[in-house]
């Protein structure tokens, strides 16, 4: 039996299968659209396999994804809001069981499928208002989320100096020869080690609160309604847990400004559009606004930057490590992507003082 025939008996799932449809997008799980016929009228949903070398306790994240997904529900529907259905996932489960393990041990997921809804990796500047609104509005429903009550799915994720001794670990290490070919950008990101530690710094200091954030915020990860172009359901919800306001809303950004692709080898294109930026502000800040502090909106500039450096840090360890993290199209995928976004981070810590003037109208 195939594995999605398995799959929807196991969830006992109406109807028969009709189709499957590989869905490309994500560096980390594997996606599938899985539409059924059930008594002639078509009915769909998303299978996902989750990656277990990024996520070595999938029953973690299936808690953390309840507990989040219950959440935005709730609020969602005190709010009055309608078609709460597409505004946040929900996940299916098998007897008493989220995750249905495969005699071969894959770990495979069951969720709820957005009709009429798309993601985007190309924006004009509705579409960024829209998005950030819809991760505004995300962060601003999980302002009373008691952090405490999630797990830290992935430790450090965005402890962004440690992302940085990661590095320079692997360069030290080299296990792959790879090291000699990146010593420009090597020192270039020791000289950025300043910015790295400023979260944190501030964190230590009782300046900044650690909230309950996405962690992973780029375009592609809300969806969003193909008529109307309103924002829909935020999903990749597997890094939700504790962090700092600034970094969704700086990963966003680093994501959704940048005026070429995150892989763009041609670093002539890649540069920070300010009306991007402001487009995205104008959606993702004011929803934010009493319930996060001033001193976050000031910050958040700093969290492009952050960022931007941090996830370039990330792909050239995966580089140096031998491509074992993040999914490649090509043998130097890794270090394409890295260089794109250093090359995007020189660009935010030059216009920093830009972004910062254009957030204080968001005060
Ligand atoms: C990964 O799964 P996806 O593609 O939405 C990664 C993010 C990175 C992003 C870079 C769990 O996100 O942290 O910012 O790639 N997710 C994880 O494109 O590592
Ligand atoms: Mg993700």
């Amino acid at each position: 039996m195939d594995i999605f025939e398995e799959i929807c008996r196991a969830y006992g799932l109406k109807g028969t299968l009709k189709g499957v449809s590989r869905i490309k997008r994500g560096h980390i799980n594997e996606s599938f659209r899985v539409d059924m016929d059930v008594d002639g009228k078509e009915r769909s949903y998303l299978f996902q396999r989750v990656n277990e070398y990024v996520f070595k306790n999938p029953e973690q994240i299936i808690k953390n994804v309840r507990a989040v997904t219950e959440h935005v529900r709730r609020k969602l529907e005190e709010a009055g809001e309608a078609d709460v259905k597409r505004k946040v996932i929900r996940l299916y489960k098998h007897g008493d069981d989220y995750i249905y393990v495969t005699d071969g041990g894959d770990y495979w997921r069951v969720m709820s499928f957005v009709y009429n809804a798309a993601t985007y990796d190309e924006y004009d500047t509705k579409l960024l208002k829209s998005i950030g609104f819809g991760f505004g509005r995300f962060l601003s429903m999980l302002s009373d989320f008691p952090g405490g009550d999630l797990y830290e799915t992935i430790p450090d994720f965005h402890n962004t100096p440690k992302r940085f001794e990661s590095f320079f670990k692997a360069f030290e290490k080299d296990a792959f020869g790879r090291a000699s070919g990146i010593a420009e950008e090597a020192e270039f990101i020791r000289s950025a080690e300043t910015y790295a530690s400023r979260f944190n710094d501030l964190y230590s200091a009782g300046k900044i609160p650690l909230r309950v954030t996405h962690n992973d915020t780029k375009g592609n990860n809300i969806m969003i309604d193909i008529s109307t172009g309103e924002p829909l359901a935020v999903i990749d919800l597997d890094t939700v847990m504790p962090g700092f306001a600034m970094n969704d809303f700086g990963d966003a950004v680093r994501y959704a400004a940048n005026t070429a692709a995150e892989d763009e080898a041609d670093l002539s294109k890649v540069s920070l559009d300010l009306d991007r930026y402001k487009a995205l502000a104008d959606g993702f800040l004011p929803p934010m606004k009493g319930r996060y502090t001033d001193y976050e909106i000031k910050n958040m500039p700093w969290g492009v930057v952050l960022m931007t450096l941090e996830i370039a840090v990330r792909f050239l360890t995966d580089y140096l490590e031998g491509d074992v993290y993040f999914k490649t199209d090509y043998e130097e995928h890794n270090l394409v992507r890295g260089r794109c976004q250093l090359a995007l981070a020189k660009d935010a810590i030059e216009k920093l003082p830009l972004m910062e003037k254009i957030t204080e109208n968001y005060l």
